[in-house]
This record gives structure tokens, sequence and C-alpha cells, in this order.
């Protein structure tokens, strides 16, 4: 095996920032590897820099990002990067319930926040849309498609999250930074602000009867733990580490926080930990004695949602190339189900299928199949946790699939693949035929944005009525984005929303159905 390269400090220090803000999430702190494959220096040292480079600046249709030629990497950056990888990785410091108090600003306490709602907006169609390179997030009036508000969130911003009463709205940056805005204030802004780790993903609310917007829960890749929060303050009551056994009964230093949804069943989250594949069910009704029900699924755990009942979370065991269903009314994985490859759901879609009744779909990272699977054990028995279809989409790189109670629409994105004819358009099902195929809609095209470089398609979000399809056309940090809005009828173009306060839009989250759990 060849000698590991040499890197001075100052090269070290620049692709440690790189690989944080571009390649830990894939592949981890320690680079066991996840979604991404391990790049320990045994593996990386064997490739040998020639290979790393090119896979680095090319990517792969199985989900690796074209880093170089889309423009994010300078060759230069791509060569550090590739020696890098092949020295051992360094490891983070540990943070704890005391950093966590000591980083939490009360910026408007809640004595003196509003009694009631002080804005005329339409909260239910409030879009909440990440700004990923700006670390902001867009509030964006869904009926009139004017920005409210531009809020300065963490690092890489990820994901927002309603509370139960649809008053309050979480958002989580990459640098596990949390904001919490207050909707009803004449301008929604942010009232309280914590940072709970130093690397994270996810956070929810707690939505069980009686305790609505009691509590807030975040997890982070690192340290690999959860923190338990105040819903209205932030303020750290709990923080539990997910280091431990796999469900393959081995050791794991780093299985972090993937998906956290709020059970409706009980007073509990459902916390998933990546590398170990086990699910936990916390109870959140005595912090003091908290009892967990720990379900083992199978590895890597990512993204999921529910059901369209609410009682069964389905959730991507994505290197595994698994769907887990647990049942949230039982505590109990109600199946593992073999879908195609790297499957990425987002919070899926769920319809009712003309034959085989209601199922919830994924798409994949790693093909073009879009797998399908029976949701209703007691009307479909036969058909309950089995894949009762697969139809084939556009191509690799899927990373989120939507549709709608209302309409019979099934949006599916490919913002990971290399192809810029797929990364640039979206594939359209027609739920009560599947087997007709997809129609694709030129997104880019129609928004019409000047200028080279990347212009991906990503995540479908519906307003409130599931009559329109908001996609976000995620452009470079220097150049143009947009938001394209499509009627969910016709599907033709109904509006581009261009601003350029709209830097690299991602994720959106409409208030109502976030608050709802309705895709
Ligand atoms: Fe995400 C959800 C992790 C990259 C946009 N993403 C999630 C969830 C996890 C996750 C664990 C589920 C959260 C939940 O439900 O509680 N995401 C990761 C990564 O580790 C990864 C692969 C690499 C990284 O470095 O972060 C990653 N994610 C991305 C992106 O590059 C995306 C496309 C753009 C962006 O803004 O960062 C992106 N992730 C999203 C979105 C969701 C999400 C929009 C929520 C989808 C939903 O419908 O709820």
């Amino acid at each position: 095996m060849a000698a590991a390269p040499t890197l001075t400090p100052a090269e070290f220090d620049h692709a440690r920032q790189i690989y944080f803000e571009r390649c830990a999430g894939c592949h981890g702190v320690l680079r066991k590897g996840a979604t991404g494959k391990p790049l320990t220096p045994d593996i990386t040292r064997a490739r040998g820099s020639e290979y790393l480079k090119t896979f680095i600046k090319y990517g792969s249709p199985a989900g690796m990002p074209n880093w170089g030629t889309s423009g994010d990497l300078s060759d230069s950056e791509v060569d550090l990067m590739a020696r890098y990888i092949q020295l051992d990785p360094p490891t983070p410091p540990e943070f704890s319930l005391a950093d966590i108090e000591k980083s939490r600003k009360d910026i408007v306490p809640v004595a003196k926040r509003p009694a009631r709602k002080m804005n005329q907006y339409n909260l239910d169609n409030l879009f909440s849309v990440t700004l990923r390179d700006a670390g902001e997030v867009a509030l964006i009036d869904g009926d009139s498609k004017t920005i409210i508000n531009i809020v300065k969130t963490g690092y890489a911003v990820h994901i927002s999250r309603m509370s139960a009463s649809g008053r309050y709205l979480y958002v989580i940056g990459r640098d596990a930074r949390l904001d919490l805005i207050d909707l009803w204030l004449p301008k929604p802004d942010i009232v309280a602000e914590v940072k709970i780790g130093l690397e994270a993903r996810s956070v929810e609310t707690s939505k069980y009867k009686g305790y609505e917007d009691k509590y807030a829960v975040a997890g982070s890749y690192w340290p690999p733990q959860y923190v338990i929060m105040e819903g209205d303050t932030l303020k750290p009551l709990k923080v539990v580490s997910t280091r431990g056994m796999t469900v393959d009964n081995e050791y794991h230093p780093e299985p972090r926080v993937a998906s956290i949804v709020a059970s409706h069943f009980h007073p509990e989250f459902v916390i998933n930990a990546k590398e170990t594949g086990k699910i936990m069910m916390v109870n959140y009704a005595d912090l003091n004695n908290l009892k967990t029900t720990t379900i083992d699924s199978a590895k890597f755990l990512h993204d999921g949602g529910f059901d369209a009942t609410g009682r069964y979370f389905l959730v991507a065991a994505n290197a595994s190339n698994k769907i887990a269903v647990v049942d949230t009314k039982e505590d109990k994985l109600a199946a593992l189900v073999d879908v195609g490859k790297t499957p990425h759901p987002g919070r899926g879609a769920n319809f009712v299928h003309p034959k085989f009744g209601p199922v919830w779909a994924t798409s994949h990272l790693g093909d073009e199949t879009i797998s399908l699977i029976g949701t209703d054990p007691v009307g479909h028995k036969a058909q309950a946790w089995k894949v009762v279809q697969t139809v084939k989409g556009q191509g690799g790189g899927s990373l989120f699939i939507k549709t709608h109670p209302k309409s019979s629409n099934l949006w599916v994105d490919t913002p990971l693949n290399p192809d810029t004819k797929l990364n640039q358009s979206v594939a359209v099902f027609d739920t009560r035929n599947l087997e007709a195929g997809f129609q694709v809609l030129p997104i880019a095209e129609w928004a019409g944005l000047k200028g080279e470089g990347a212009k991906r398609v990503v995540q479908a979000e519906y307003n409130k009525a599931g009559d329109e399809v908001w996609f976000s056309l995620w452009g470079t940090k220097d150049g143009e984005s947009a938001l394209v809005i499509v009627d969910d009828k016709t599907r033709k173009l109904k509006t581009v929303i261009k601003d350029p306060r709209l830097i690299t839009p991602t994720g959106k989250f409409n208030a109502y159905n976030t608050q709802h759990d309705i895709y």
C-alpha cells in the first residue's frame, strides 16, 4: 500500500473544513461510511490518489456528487481532498448539556411574545424555504408568493419542522444551530437559538395530546447524541448518547442521529440512529426516568415518513437497500422490506393504488426505480409491508418523491443524477395508471435562469390546498436560483419566484402539511 501523502498544516485545515462542509454528511466524521462508502485510510490508500481524484471530480450515478465538474471544488481542491482522505481522520470534541446551555440565546423571552397571532398571513400556507449556501430560510407567503422575511439561520441550513399548534417553526443547520421562529410576531422571526452539538441534521417537536409545543428534540451527527429541550425556550433538559452496538452486535463510535418523528399514539419521539440501525422510541412523559424502547431494524437509517394513517413510520435504511416499518402504536418493528438501491424517500408519498389499496412510495439514489409498499394490514393484508409494484423513473440520483391526498400526481426528482437533462427536470406519474409511464417537465428551462452551472430541480412540496406544487431550482451560490410553481391539475407552469435573495433554495416546508404529516 502507498505511504500516506503529506499535507501542510494550512492544507490540512482547508481540507478538514471542506470535508465537514461537503463529505462528512454521507461518509461520517470518522469516515466509517453510511450513505457514502467508508473512507478509512486502509481503503483510500489502497485506491490511490488518481482513482480518488476521478471519483471526487466526476461523481457517480449511484449518488456521489460530481464535485469537480459541478464547479463546487477546483482541481486543486479535488487533489487536496484525494490526499486528505488518505490520512487518519481527526476526532472532534464532545459537546455537553452545559455547552449547549451556554450557547443558548433567549432573543425574545416568552413573556415578551404575543399572546395571539399579530399578523394577517395565512400561516397554514406559509413555506419555509432552505437557502442552503446562504445559511438562511426564506419565509414565503404561499398565497401571494411574496417573501415575508429572510431569516439568518445555521450554516448550510438543512430542514424545518413545525410545532403541533402551528405557531412555532424550528430550523436546524448543519453546524447544529437550532433556531426557533415565532410565526405569531407581526413579522415572523427568530425568538430563541441554541447550538445542540457540532454537526446536526434533524429536529422535531412533541405532538402527542397534552404535550403540544412542550418539547423539541434535535439529533446531532457529532457528537452522536440527541437533545430534548423546552419547546418555547430551547433550554436543554436531557442529552442522550447514541453510541453503542449495531444490529450486528458490533460497537460503533459514531451512530449519528438521522430522522426523528413525533408519535401520535404515545408521548414518544421516534429517533433513528443511522449506523447502528436502532430505532429508539423515547418516551418524554418523565425525562428523569426516561423510558426507551429500542427496536432493531437495519443499518444506515436515514429519512422517512408516516403512512397515511399516521400509525406506521417507514424509514429508509439506505445503504442496506431496505425500508424499516415501525408500528408506533405497538412500538414494534412491523417489517423490513427489501427495495431498490439506496432508497431516499424524504418523507415518502402516500396514495391509494387502484389495485393494491393504500401504499407508500420511495424513489432511490442508486437506481431509477420507485418502490410501492402496501400499508394497510387490515384491508389489504396480503399486500401489507410488501413491494406491490416497482416502476421505472427517469434515472438514479433521486432524493425526493411527493404526492398529496387531493392529487393523483406522483412527482419524482433526480437532482443528483450527473446528466443535466435529468437533474434539471422532474418526472410525474399518474397514480391511477402508473403503467402508462411518466411525463417529464423541463423545470429549469421554464425558469429561464441566466448563466452556466448547476440548476438542480429538487424536492416537490405541495401548498396546503394540494393544487400547486413547488420545486426548487438549486443554482450555484453566486449564480441565479428560483422557485418554480406548477399547477398540479394541468402540470403547466404557474409562476416562477426569482429574487436575488433566494440563494440556493433546496428544501421547502409548507407549514400545514409539515405540521400534520401530509405527504
Ligand atoms: Fe438531507 C432530510 C441527512 C444532504 C435536503 N436529510 C434529511 C434527513 C436526514 C438528512 C437525516 C431526515 C431528517 C428528518 O426527517 O428528521 N442530508 C442528510 C445527509 O447526511 C446528507 C446526505 C449529506 C450532508 O452532507 O448533509 C444530506 N439533504 C442533503 C442535501 O444536499 C439536500 C438535498 C439539500 C440541502 O439543503 O442540504 C438535503 N434533507 C434535505 C431535505 C430534507 C432532508 C429537503 C427533508 C425532506 C422532507 O420532505 O422532509
